[in-house]
């Protein structure tokens, strides 16, 4: 319970630090915030074991925490820097580390749950008991491709956990201008798997349902949907002021706030003392301190890294076809005509 405790707070804290640092003019892109739902990430990724996988939404940077990512590496992601998982080629939290069983998000909502079935269908073949766990808003859960990769992975029965997180809205729309369903349990009925509704923001409720959806996967028996009922307390990113929320939804959920409520049990029921959870939360804030300091002293990557770890295998790299400079042959011309290049340079 410690361990769940320093991870919401340490999300928490990380998520706020990341805030101060966008202000500051440090980020490059967007900055998604999972203020109130923190709950959710947090209790699936600490009931992962080891050789698993998730795939986070924006979302679910508690997940990844939990999974064992180093916070100097969601700063050095989110303000590009050469040091980065990506060396500054993407942002936020899209980015894979195989050797943590992080996938990273895919853009288009709905396509990484099919990416996500071909992984679990590679540790089937390879008879290892690996399961994946991932997330979908409810936004994303509308989406075509989300019904495919569904539908195919209660088909192929494949050991895979879907977390349906209901927080309500997807950027400015309500998620009940999308569905029909009052309680998104039901559409687990049409694919014909088992599905379990826990309050999203008590991280001891999303971490039993979701340790007994991942052993069901384990054993063989299939693709669960934990359908998490959250609320998201902040616009879609930091552009967003969500104007077209209305203040007494805000107002009721800010009364279940997950980081809050889980320490008030942990105090009310004797497992912690205020005393320890304050040196937590001190323990943290210190150790962002440190990793601020040392992540805005790295510098951006040097222009030559934009052409290597582009492909899996890096041999590709030095093939990259695109670059923009100088073309022989249209040194001299000032019409808007181009001219041809000169011979043998076609298609340059
Ligand atoms: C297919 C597709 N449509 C639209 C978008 C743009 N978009 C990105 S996030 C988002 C909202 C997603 O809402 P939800 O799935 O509920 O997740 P939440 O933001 O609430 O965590 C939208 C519309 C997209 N990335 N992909
Ligand atoms: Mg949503």
């Amino acid at each position: 319970m410690r361990s769940l405790y320093r991870y919401l707070w340490l999300t928490r804290a990380l998520e706020e630090r990341l805030e101060i640092i966008f202000k500051q003019g440090h980020v490059i892109g967007g900055l998604y915030r999972s203020l109130g739902q923190e709950a959710t990430a947090v209790g699936c990724g600490y009931a992962l074991a080891d050789g698993d996988w998730i795939a986070p939404s924006i979302r679910d940077l508690g997940g990844l925490l939990a999974r064992g990512l180093d916070p100097r590496d969601v700063l050095r992601q989110y303000t590009a820097r050469g040091t980065s998982l990506c060396a500054g080629k993407d942002n936020t939290n899209h980015f894979t580390v195989p050797e943590l069983g992080i996938l990273g998000p895919i853009s288009p909502l709905g396509t990484q749950l099919c990416v996500l079935n071909g992984v679990a269908l590679s540790f089937r073949s390879r008879r290892e008991p690996n399961v994946c766990l991932t997330f979908q808003g409810d936004g994303a859960s509308r989406t075509g491709t989300s019904h495919e990769g569904l539908a195919m992975a209660a088909a192929l029965n494949l050991p895979i956990v879907v977390v349906l997180e209901h927080n309500r809205w997807a950027f400015g729309t309500p998620s009940t201008a999308v569905a029909a369903v009052k309680d998104w349990a039901d559409v687990a009925g049409a694919y014909g798997v088992p599905a379990v509704t826990v309050d999203g923001n008590d991280v001891l409720q999303v971490y039993d349902a979701a340790t007994q959806a991942i052993a069901r996967a384990r054993a063989g028996d299939g693709m669960t949907i934990l359908v998490a009922e959250t609320y998201r307390m902040l616009g879609h990113a930091q552009h967003d002021a969500q104007r077209y929320v209305p203040d007494h939804e805000l107002a009721e959920w800010k009364d279940h706030d997950p980081v809050q409520s889980f320490s008030d049990y942990l105090i009310e029921f004797g497992f912690e003392s205020d005393s320890t959870l304050d040196q937590i939360r001190g323990e943290v804030a210190l150790e962002l301190d440190a990793a601020a300091d040392e992540v805005l002293s790295e510098g951006y990557p040097a222009a030559e890294e934009a052409r290597t770890r582009v492909y899996g295998d890096p041999s590709l790299d030095a093939e990259v076809p695109w670059s923009r400079g100088a073309v022989p042959g249209y040194e001299g011309l000032t019409s808007g005509k181009r001219g041809r290049p000169a011979a043998g340079l076609e298609g340059a």
